[in-house]
């Protein structure tokens, strides 16, 4: 596992990376909260514990690359610069929602800001990542296209086809694997033969890091480093960040099946937490530390309080933004 000591980012910049991971997690607690409440129909994959993981790879990104993710994919729009209350909204299906309130929770799509869409099918947007990369290398735009996924994902077809390709053509894509030890129920373990996830990345051409996904700093630079891969017309590479999500798979998942004292252990190295201590190391105070959780906090319940006060899509507009008109 790369444990990073460097400093490759400034304290400034570094200050602004754990204010937009609290954000994320305030909104995952917004919306737990809004689910109990049967706010929200449907169900709903919280990202709280993953939030180094996004935050760090979209921080290696600049505008006109890309990203897609996964139904747990809140924290992954949101880093991409998706604006709170939008997001909010389409959560709750309301018209100014992200997408007008027609997606939900499992579809938070922002192409302003180059978030290619949130996909329910597991692997199903790899391909994607793929195309928005081939095109970047055809037009000559030196973007590169980030696609997050989980650890389930590697063993779906999309997966290899998807590697495969990005590695005989050598696109820019950044393949990341949020390995977070679960898929559904079923620990990693019962579900692949070989469980070490960078190894696939031989079979493809590239190159396959494996990062502690907790550490943000850590995700950064190698996500950095896979970045400039890309963009040089190295190729793409396989990043593996060793996480883990603090609640159940979904709404309904009370995470029983976990060992006792995982989550515990798991919650000494909160990517929160490992992040102030970084930031301590850099002469932050704890005052400040707690300002940044606290304003966070402000800034997204009041966003929350905006999106509930919308209204919801009228009944005459229930077939608009549904089909591409052009
Ligand atoms: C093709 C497909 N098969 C099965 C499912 C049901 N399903 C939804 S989430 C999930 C687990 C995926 O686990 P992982 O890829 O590790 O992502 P995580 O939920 O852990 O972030 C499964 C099997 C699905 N949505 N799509
Ligand atoms: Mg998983």
């Amino acid at each position: 596992m790369t444990t990073s000591v460097a400093a490759t980012l400034t304290r400034e910049e570094l200050l602004d990376i754990q204010r937009r991971m609290c954000e994320i997690r305030v909104f995952e607690d917004i919306v737990k909260d809004w689910f109990s409440r049967a706010l929200v129909r449907g169900s709903t994959h919280l990202y709280q514990g993953q939030e180094a993981v996004a935050v760090g790879v979209t921080s290696a990104l600049r505008p006109g690359d890309t990203t897609t993710c996964t139904y747990r994919g809140h924290g992954t729009v949101l880093a991409q610069g998706a604006p709170l209350d939008r997001s909010f909204g389409e959560i709750l299906g309301k018209a100014n929602g992200l997408c007008h309130g027609k997606g939900g929770s499992m579809h938070l799509t922002d192409l302003s800001v180059g978030a290619l869409g949130s996909f329910a099918i597991v692997g199903a947007h790899l391909p994607i990542n793929v195309g928005a990369g081939w095109a970047a290398q055809v037009l000559g735009t030196g973007a590169v296209s980030a696609s997050f996924f989980g650890d389930g994902a590697t063993n779906i077809g999309t997966f290899h086809e998807a590697l495969n390709l990005a590695g005989v053509w050598k696109l820019p894509v950044l393949f990341v694997i949020e390995n977070n030890l679960y898929g559904e129920y079923s620990p990693i373990s019962t579900t692949t033969a070989n469980p070490n996830l960078t190894d696939r990345a031989l079979a493809y051409g590239m190159p396959g890091v494996q990062v502690d996904g907790n550490d943000v700093v850590a995700v950064f630079e190698a996500a950095q480093a896979a970045v400039r891969r890309g963009r040089a017309g190295d190729g793409p590479t396989l990043l593996e960040a060793m996480t883990y999500r603090h609640s159940g798979h979904s709404r309904s998942d009370p995470g029983k099946y976990r060992p006792a004292g995982e989550l515990e252990d798991w919650l000494t190295r909160d990517p929160l937490v490992v992040a102030e201590q970084r930031l301590r190391d850099l002469g932050v105070d704890q005052v400040q530390l707690a300002a940044i959780r606290e304003t966070a906090s402000a800034t997204v319940r009041e966003a929350a309080d905006r999106a509930l006060s919308w209204a919801e899509p009228a009944p005459e507009d229930r077939f608009e933004n549904v089909w591409a008109t052009r």
